[in-house]
């Protein structure tokens, strides 16, 4: 921890360094928490960026501190309160970037949000809250007056990750093919479809908008009332289409099942969620979306379960090069976990369109 403290020591924080421990569940980033050795002080969270997969560590900073100092003025203009728990705060080093590389990795520092609470698993009345808070997160970047980069090109792009699935199955690198032979067939037989948003995307029928991309329900801070405080995780936040949003959610939080879950019995998609969640967006977002975004939202349910196995099947085939895992068929175990989750999402498009249609 010698280390760390001294990488602390290069940013510019208000009192002193005590105990750093880990912090969060994140599949990519190494997230801390840095106590203040001051009483009164702020503590902070010290991440250490993957920057094998966030390359341009630049690009990636500066969208992030151009998104946190828009939702700050706009907060500050609508006379927000407690504005330090409802949006991150990054600290510069003394030399005043916002990030430090140690020779090897590069490390931010952002400010603790004091009596937040994150969620691994969320309840109807939580869920609505979120759609509400993740509606005004891209209302809110609608108008941010810079272009922000795409900090992983083609993130959300299901021809591009389809296109990875293919490689890695034509490299068979790891010789793991044969045993997600059946996966492969099926992610393939849905493959066309899955592509919509891309097709829509050339005909000029869908927009990009600046989104999160990553509105996994862990993503979020609640208070100890449920009232949503602030989205974190902001590296990916990006131009996108609003499915990216609106399905990661709720292949997270509409999952009654874990997202590895080895019990596919446990695995469904939790329709009280979906529609607690897209009321709640719809509510917030209904002002700026146009009729194809809406009327595709059911499809934005079932396109993340589908990328993600998708993309946790390509890691697997690959020799599992991406994820974080904890034992060998990790990815396996999440690819088949995500596909029988979308399964079940699939057979309640009909009623999430209904749904949907009820709320306009
Ligand atoms: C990663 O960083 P984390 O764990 O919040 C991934 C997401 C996946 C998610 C699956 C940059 O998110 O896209 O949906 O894992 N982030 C990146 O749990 O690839
Ligand atoms: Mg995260």
């Amino acid at each position: 921890m010698n280390k760390m403290m001294d990488i602390v020591s290069h940013f510019a924080i208000d009192g002193g360094i005590g105990e750093i421990s880990p912090l969060g569940s994140g599949l990519i980033n190494d997230s801390y928490r840095v106590k203040n050795s001051e009483a009164g002080k702020p503590n902070y969270v010290l991440q250490r960026i993957n920057h094998a997969i966030f390359q341009d560590v630049d690009m990636l900073q500066n969208n992030i501190l151009a998104v946190t100092s828009h939702i700050r003025q706009k907060l500050e203009k609508e006379g927000t309160d407690d504005i330090d728990r409802k949006v991150l705060t990054f600290i510069p080093t003394k030399e005043g970037k916002y990030y430090y590389f140690d020779g090897e990795n590069y490390w931010r520092v952002m400010i603790f949000i004091p009596e937040a609470i994150t969620y691994e698993i969320v309840n109807p009345e939580y869920s609505y809250y979120a759609g509400v808070a993740f509606g005004n997160f891209q209302s809110m970047l609608a108008d941010i007056p810079v272009e922000l980069g795409e900090t992983i090109p083609d993130f959300h792009n299901m021809e591009f990750r389809l296109s990875q699935l293919r490689e890695a199955v034509a490299n068979n690198a790891a010789g793991r093919l044969e045993e997600v032979q059946y996966y492969v067939d099926e992610l393939e037989k849905r493959a066309d479809e899955m592509c919509k948003a891309e097709r829509l995307y050339r005909e000029g029928k869908l927009p990009k908008r600046v989104c999160h991309c990553d509105t996994k329900v862990n993503n979020m801070l609640f208070d100890d009332k449920g009232n949503v405080l602030c989205v974190i995780d902001l590296d990916t936040v990006m131009p996108s289409y609003i499915f990216s949003d609106f399905g990661d959610f709720l292949r997270s939080a509409a999952n009654t099942g874990d997202e590895d879950d080895k019990d596919l019995n446990r695995v469904t998609f939790n329709m009280e969620i979906f529609k607690a969640f897209a009321k709640g967006y719809l509510e917030s977002a209904k002002s700026f979306l146009t009729p194809i975004e809406i009327e595709n939202l059911p499809y934005a349910a079932t396109l993340f379960p589908y990328m993600q196995t998708v993309r946790f099947l390509a890691d697997y085939l690959n020799g599992d090069t991406y994820y974080k895992t904890k034992y060998p068929e990790h990815n396996l175990v999440r690819s088949k976990a995500q596909f029988k989750l979308l399964q079940s999402a699939e057979e309640n498009i009909p009623a999430m369109s209904e749904f949907v249609i009820s709320c306009l």
